[in-house]
């Protein structure tokens, strides 16, 4: 491993948060009180936070300045013309909608844009998205190409839309029966793998041909950005800025999560071109968000988030954060740890199949890995696997999904490289008496997004 690839923290620490370890008993009653899922494990008894990269973001000095420039007028507020002025600037969309957080937009963009009975192709599934999708009558088929499904196999672009499957649907189903496409950029539960330009271009350009709608999940567009000037010809000599922007030109409008990429704690927003579907999303957004100049925002988030987006375009922070996680794939590998390759934007994901070749998937393999992780070093991270895709709506039986995965999900500025040392050591060491992992089953399973707050016992 070359040391010399891992540019160090393009930034100096102003303000720490100090973090505590308990003892293994304690961890193991904690786990244990938590129904063995992650996320119901409070935040105090957890050393290295890895559940997730939403929301945890580390903010600069200029965004807390922003925060005390917020305008909590409950209507115009001056922070709201920032964020519509920055977003209109960076993405090039005409029409900003603001709301709480991505499902927020999710839930308005799934009620304006699905007729129920259509169909909502996409590049694998999110889970709030296909649930609003479904939510809203709509039938979510997966079109991304089939490499992503395949965890050890290292290509690039992984997340692009496989085309033959795209208008495969479109012939069958008819043009007008499909709601819109949405494309997610980077693509999450495949291991946060990045889509090209040229599979943009051309999925815009199929969509065109059948007056079809593309909606983009911009969650972590800026990490696509720098995947496309990495590694597509042409872009090397691009600015992630102007890279991003080309993005975007081959879409009709995208729902943001900005707990991501906005380098804030909250919020996300709705963009479009189409009028109508603006005044349509204007006047739903009162009724679940709040007015159309804050949708569930303060002013203070709005500044926030303005100043965040743009620093995400900057060449050294994006090089920095893709490279810190690269940094924790590449040791892993190293050790022969099974990830899903190629590393990607936010994340390593261990693929439990081959971490746990002992347990079914119908015993929660990545379930357990992910409680075990907890119990040998206090890093918690999240089960992404067939706990998280739920139940099929129509049959009632279980998605099961190929990639039976582990997130270890590297929030934005917060964590070290020594940290990533720490969280490789602990997977390694685990994954020496990896056959003690046992299965789990539920002993609660909720009807709805279940990963969130289930609860399992040890079989
Ligand atoms: N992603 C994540 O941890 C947080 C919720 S699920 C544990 O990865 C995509 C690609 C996401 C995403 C959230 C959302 C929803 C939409 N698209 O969490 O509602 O990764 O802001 O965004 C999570 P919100």
């Amino acid at each position: 491993m070359n040391l010399n690839e891992y540019p160090a923290e393009p930034f100096r620490i102003k303000a720490v948060e100090t973090v505590k370890m308990i003892s293994r008993e304690e961890r193991e009653k904690v786990v244990k009180e938590a129904g063995y899922n992650t996320f119901l494990i409070n935040s105090e008894d957890v050393y290295i936070d890895l559940l997730t990269d939403s929301g945890t973001n580390a903010m600069s000095d200029k965004q807390w300045a922003g925060m005390m420039m917020g305008d909590e007028a409950y209507a115009g507020s001056r922070n709201f013309h920032h964020l519509e002025a920055t977003v209109r600037e960076l993405f090039g969309f005409k029409h900003i909608v603001p709301t709480h957080q991505g499902r927020g937009a999710e839930n308005l963009l799934s009620q304006i844009a699905i007729k129920p009975g259509q169909y909502v192709p996409g590049n694998m599934y999110f889970t709030t998205t296909r649930y609003h999708q479904e939510r809203n009558g709509g039938i979510f088929v997966d079109i991304i190409r089939d490499e992503a499904h395949d965890a050890g196999l290292d290509i690039p672009f992984k997340g692009n839309i496989d085309l033959n499957k795209l208008e495969k649907l479109i012939e069958e189903k008819g043009a007008e029966n499909i709601a819109y496409v949405c494309l997610a950029v980077t693509v999450n539960l495949a291991g946060g793998q990045p889509v090209s330009m040229e599979n943009m271009r051309a999925v815009r350009a199929l969509t065109n041909k059948y007056g079809i709608k593309v909606f983009y999940d911009a969650t972590r567009c800026v990490e696509n950005a720098y995947y496309i000037k990495e590694q597509e010809k042409g872009f090397a000599d691009k600015s992630i800025k102007d890279i991003v922007h080309e993005m975007f030109s081959y879409a009709d409008g995208c729902t943001m999560s900005g707990k991501k990429d906005c380098l804030v704690n909250i919020g996300g927003f709705l963009c479009m071109n189409d009028e109508e579907l603006f005044a349509t999303a204007k006047e739903l957004v009162v009724v679940y968000e709040g007015m159309p100049s804050y949708g569930g925002m303060a002013g203070r988030d709005m500044e926030a988030m303005a100043i965040g987006l743009r620093e995400s375009m900057q060449f050294e922070y994006i090089e920095h954060r893709i490279k810190q996680v690269r940094y924790l794939g590449e040791k892993l590998k190293a050790a022969g740890i099974p990830i899903i390759e190629p590393i990607g934007g936010h994340a390593v994901f261990l693929d439990a199949r081959r971490f746990c070749p002992h347990l079914t998937q119908d015993q929660f393999p990545a379930q357990s890995l992910a409680a075990n992780l907890y119990v040998e070093s206090g890093v918690r991270s999240m089960e992404r696997g067939i706990v998280s895709a739920g139940r099929d709506k129509a049959t009632g039986k279980n998605h099961a999904p190929k990639l039976e995965t582990v997130r270890l999900t590297i929030p934005r500025r917060v964590y070290t490289y020594r940290h990533m040392d720490v969280v490789a050591d602990a997977v390694i060491k685990l994954y020496a008496h990896k056959e003690q992992i046992k299965g789990l089953r539920f002993v609660y399973e909720p009807k709805q997004l279940r990963f969130f707050t289930a609860r399992f016992e040890e079989i």
